[in-house]
Parts: C-alpha cells; structure tokens; sequence
C-alpha cells in the first residue's frame, strides 16, 4: 500500500467516530489527578517502501525496542529537525512513538470509582494510540486535542506499567485539513523507483510530531463532561449562563459557585443548567482597552454523586470572562465599544522545535505582543495552542480562532469527504475553545479558492454550521478572491481580506499601493456592507538588509509598504474597516523554493524574536491607536516595558 492509500483507508474510519462528549482541558482538582508525559519518548520512522511495516510487524504489540531500533524524541516537539538525517526531516508517512509510564497504584485499586484518561493535546495529522497494545483511538487532524478513557485496560493489568503507543501519519490528502498530494515520480530517468514527494498548497512547513503535552489524568466514575458558558449583559448586570454534562450517573446534584480571582464568592447556583448574575461586572476587556484587560471569574463546578452506596464528589473549575460580541455593518462592538483589531498574524513556529509547544517561546511572544501594543491576533492557520490561548484570555488579546482550512485550492478541496471532515473539525475547535471569552470570532478558512462554484454550497454549509454550534460569535474566512466573485462572502459577518500590493505584483512600485488599497476596500464594502479587516499585508525583509531608496527585500522597503497601508487604513478606519492584523508577527519555516530564503521573512520580528525595523513602525503606530481607542483616561505607557 503506498503512504496516501494507506491513511486515506484510516480516514474511514474516524469519519465514523464522531464525537459527543466534553474536551475540558485536563485540571488538577480536589477529586482529579495529572501526570504530564512531556519527556523522551522511544521512536521509529517506518522507511519501509510501502511505510506498512509497523501495521505489518505490529509493533504496539511488545515495546518498540525489541522489533528494531529506536531514537529518542522530545515530547512535545516536531520529529523534523531533531537529527541531522535529511531524509527524516522530509520524512512523509508513519512515525512510532512510545512512552512507558508508572501509574500509581491508587489509581488501578479502585475501578469502580477511577477513571484514568489518556489526552493528547495535539498530533500532525493522523493518529493511531494503543496501550498496553490495545487500540484506544484514533483522530485525524493537528491541532486539536483527543482523548481515550483507558480505565479498563490499566486496571485490567497486572502491573502499574502502561506502555502508550502512538502512530503517526502526516500524509496530507485532498480530503485532509490542509490539503495536500502525494505525487508519485514515474519517470526512471530523473528518479529512483517508488520515488514520491507531497505537494502543498499552503506556505509553512508541514511540521509533524507530538506537537502537544500528552497527560494522564483522572476523574471519578460519575464525572463533568463539559460546561458550556454564555455571558450577556443587562445594563448593569452580567448574566452567565451555564450547562454542565455529567457522565456515569443520572441521579447526582451539581453546585455551582462563582468567584472574584482573589476567592470571594459572587454568587451560587445549582442544577445542569441555569443563569448567574453578576451585579455590576469586571469585564473581560481586551488589552489596552481598559486598565484591567483580562478579568477573569472562576466558576467552580461541583457534583456531587454515589458510588457503591458512598458519596463521590468531582470538581472542575473554569475561568469565565463576562463581555458580549456584537457587529454591525461597520463596527465589531465588544461590550458595546468599537474595538479595532491592531494585531499580527502568528504561526507556531520556532528553530528545530518546529510546532512544538515551548514555554519560553510562549512567554517570549506574548511579552513581545504586548511591547508593540497589540490587542489581537489571528491563529493563521490553525488552532493555537491551549496553554497559548490560557494567556490570551488572561492578558485580554483578543483572538480570531482559525481551523486548519488552508491551501483549498482546488475542486477537489470542495467535495463531500472534504465537507464533511471540515464540520467535525469546527465543532472540535468550538468543543475546545467555546468557553474563552479572548474567542470573538470563528476563522473557518484561509484564503480557499472561494471563486470556484462549489465553494458556495461549501461555505455556506460550514457556516451555518458553526453558527449552529455557536450562535454567540460572529464567523469569518480569510478571502484573497475577488470581491464579486468570492462565493463564500456572502455568508460571513466581517470580511477579511489579504493583499500584497507591491510584493505579488508591481514589485518595487510603493507609489501604486495607496490607490489599489483604497479600491480594494470601497469595492468589498460597496458589494458586501459588511466591516473589513486587512487580515495579512507585508513584506519579506532579510534583517540587517539596507538599502535606501527602498528595494525589495530590504528593511527599508518592509517598513515602507508597511506605512503606505497605514495611510489608506487611517482613512476607512473611520468608516467601516475595523482592523489590520500584519502578515507576520515572526518569520517562519516554509518548504523550499525560490522565493523563500530559510523560509518566509515577512516577519516583523525574525525567528529568533529580534525586531526588524518594520516592528517599530507598528509599535509606534499600534500605541497611538490604543491611546485614540481606549477607555483609559489617562495616556496609556508606551514606555512601561
Ligand atoms: C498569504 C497566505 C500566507 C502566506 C503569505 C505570504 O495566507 O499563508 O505566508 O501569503 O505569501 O497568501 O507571505
């Protein structure tokens, strides 16, 4: 079986598995435990021809070790850059990981009121898990988190030591999110036989691996599934409104109490379902909007239940954000204020950790975020993840949540196997993230060849769906199309749209930008009447690069396309475009080709977080915006970092 038959078979089946049950982020609590599995795991390639060898020689079945050699790999980490073997960095097919684990024994004693769950916060693209050589599950999909309830299996056992293994595909088919091909190089002249490289139509490398912390954790029996939080607002009044999910039991009682950040009890509620008001509300502002950005309350869920004729308790506790969303044909209201999105575009990417998840790496972006004044960002062009978006809610950065819809470029992109894959994965990314009040808008894809016919019925069902799941957020896709011949346009709240004038075409010609800026926002808006976001602008610029006047490439001509869209943006920033988010905030790993030196440079900060000229411009700029904007009375403190 060659690689892309292989996994297009496993994508059968996890059509069938779709999902009704909770994805709360795993917390420790008075009644859960946590292991976290980040570390050195065991690993294999499988190089075979076929990449078949791992199904074939079933190598769940004994530690991986005793059927041919391993490596060590980091968990969380891309597998790509991690050895000096360039065929293991464009490696495209099954990769083997393994973990052993000791588990405490309290948690096999005792079965009948212990859960233990496997969850693994995300893997690129498609996933198989055994344990103890038993299959658990499987998911398609980077990205998004999945879990298994692995009780039976680790209790069942004699000893406390679970061996966890995971195998990994990341062949990207038509069908997947994103898209890709396998091509197949037939003629014998120019390639060896069985040669096949994968083609994509996005511009990042397709970074695979672990991305995520993979963690045990545990439950009661009789356990919270999900809560789902809404909040509004009645003039002075925030009204919460909540649902909780238990699973095990029908017969249990659920508390609910809400608290300020410091411990004070707000109120109480009880029941699976019902409303909490807040008298006079901190509200969740975003950053620079408010001297308080981020307020968060912590709602504490309770259940009380009976196992066994013994009382069992379980307790979740989820930080909720009180502000309200609302947009109109030329503004984006958060709390009833025009908000003005001046952010960035990211990307998870940095050096030979490639996706995976770094704390110092987390903590460096959103110190830097914050030094240039921005109040949101995009998660182009995939979800982000959850500790990522933890921060956001605390700190106030307002997020456009984007799923892995990207490099949509053909008819074949548009069909029923693509469509119904795409809906299972809004509602995992609104499973995931519905409770975050940083959350003000679903992005459902980035720049799809939404020109084409299908691309109508496409959209319009991935929308209406999302917008189903979630009636409280506006929905968006990312458009490069023409503004009357977008098909998908019709269907979304906010229109986002990117450009590269003077960068795609006209190359070196800043004097055109102005004008065809200008345009494309009186044409969008005079055929949609809805507001506009300049969702990527940009230019490459290789650091240390001068030359003045300006040319391509040099920090010069980056910080000048920057400052001729901010001229055209003061202008209908006072009508009906609500706001700018630049292409990118850091640069980042692409494949290779002629156009990308190491990778894409159009970050505004190279890949190491230094800043380029071009991030002081929008520092300066982004400060000025917030001082016009805010709630603050006082000048906000450029100055303060
Ligand atoms: C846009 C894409 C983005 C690219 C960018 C570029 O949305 O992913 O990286 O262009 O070419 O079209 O730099």
């Amino acid at each position: 079986m060659a690689p892309c038959c292989s996994l297009a078979l496993l994508l059968l089946c996890s059509q069938a598995l779709a999902h009704s049950k909770g994805m709360l982020y795993p917390r420790e609590s008075a009644s859960r435990e946590l292991k976290e599995l980040n570390g050195i795991w065991s690993f294999r390639a499988d190089f075979s021809q076929q990449r078949n060898e791992g199904f074939v020689q079933q190598w769940f079945r004994q530690p991986l070790r005793q059927n041919g050699p391993v490596i060590d790999m980091p968990v969380p980490a891309s597998f790509n850059e991690l050895t000096q073997d360039p065929a293991l960095r464009n490696y495209v097919g099954w990769v083997w990981y393994e973990k052993e684990v000791l588990l405490p024994r309290s948690w096999l004693l005792n079965a009948l009121r212990t859960r233990v769950v496997l969850r693994v916060g995300s893997a690129h693209y498609y996933s198989i898990v055994w344990v103890n050589g038993v299959n658990v599950t499987e998911h398609e999909g980077g990205h998004l988190p999945f879990e298994a309830d692995i009780s039976k299996i680790v209790q069942a056992s004699s000893g406390a030591l679970c061996r966890i293994t995971i195998a990994l595909n990341n062949t990207l088919t038509p069908h997947t999110l994103p898209p890709g091909s396998i091509q197949f190089m037939s003629d014998s002249s120019k390639y060896p036989k069985g040669y096949f490289v994968q083609k994509t139509k996005f511009d990042f490398f397709n970074y695979a691996g672990i991305h995520r912390p993979v963690v045990l954790y545990t439950t009661p029996t009789v356990y919270i599934d999900d809560i789902n939080v809404t909040t509004t607002l009645k003039e002075n009044v925030g009204v919460v409104r909540y649902q909780v999910s238990v699973v095990g039991d029908i017969n249990y009682s659920l508390l609910l109490t809400l608290r300020e950040k410091e411990g004070d009890v707000v109120t109480t509620g009880h029941g699976p379902s019902g409303e909490l008001k807040v008298v006079k509300p901190k509200l969740w502002w975003p950053y620079l909007m408010h001297e308080n950005p981020g307020y968060l309350y912590y709602l504490e869920v309770k259940l009380l239940a009976e196992v066994g004729g013994e009382p069992l308790e379980d307790v979740y506790t989820l930080p909720v954000g009180i502000r309200t969303v609302y947009v109109t044909s030329s503004q984006f209201l958060i709390n009833g204020k025009p908000f003005y999105f001046h952010g960035v575009n990211k990307h998870e990417d940095a050096d030979i950790r490639g996706k995976g998840l770094d704390w110092p790496l987390i903590v460096k972006d959103f110190n830097l975020l914050r030094w240039l004044g921005a109040n949101s960002f995009r998660t182009s062009h995939y979800p982000y993840a959850e500790e990522i978006m933890d921060l956001c809610d605390a700190y106030g950065i307002v997020v456009i949540d984007e799923c892995p819809a990207v490099g949509m470029k053909y008819e074949a992109n548009f069909g029923n196997k693509s469509l119904a894959h795409h809906l299972v994965v809004m509602e995992e990314l609104i499973r995931r993230d519905k409770n975050r009040p940083s959350v003000v808008m679903w992005s459902v894809a980035n720049e799809p060849a939404s020109e084409l016919p299908p691309a109508a019925q496409y959209f319009k069902t991935v929308i209406t769906h999302t917008k189903a799941i979630d009636p409280t957020r506006p929905v968006t896709f990312v458009s490069n199309a023409n503004y009357a011949k977008d098909r998908g346009a019709p269907y979304v709240d906010v229109i986002c749209v990117n450009s590269y004038f003077s960068w795609y075409h006209d190359q070196g010609h800043l004097e055109v930008i102005q004008l065809q800026l200008k345009t494309q926002f009186e044409k969008w808006y005079d055929h949609h009447k809805k507001p506009i976001i300049q969702s990527e602008y940009g230019a490459d610029s290789i650091p240390g690069l001068h030359y003045d006047p300006p040319l391509m490439f040099s920090e010069e001509y980056h910080t000048a396309v920057l400052k001729e869209y901010h001229s055209i943006l003061d202008k209908k920033r006072k009508e009906y475009v609500i706001g700018e988010l630049i292409w990118n905030f850091a640069d980042f790993m692409t494949d290779q080709a002629t156009t990308r030196v190491l990778g894409n440079k159009k970050g505004i900060f190279t890949r190491q977080r230094q800043p380029k000229a071009a991030a002081f411009i929008l520092r300066d700029r982004y400060w000025k915006l917030a001082n016009e904007s805010s709630c603050v009375h006082s000048t906000l403190k450029y100055n303060n970092f």
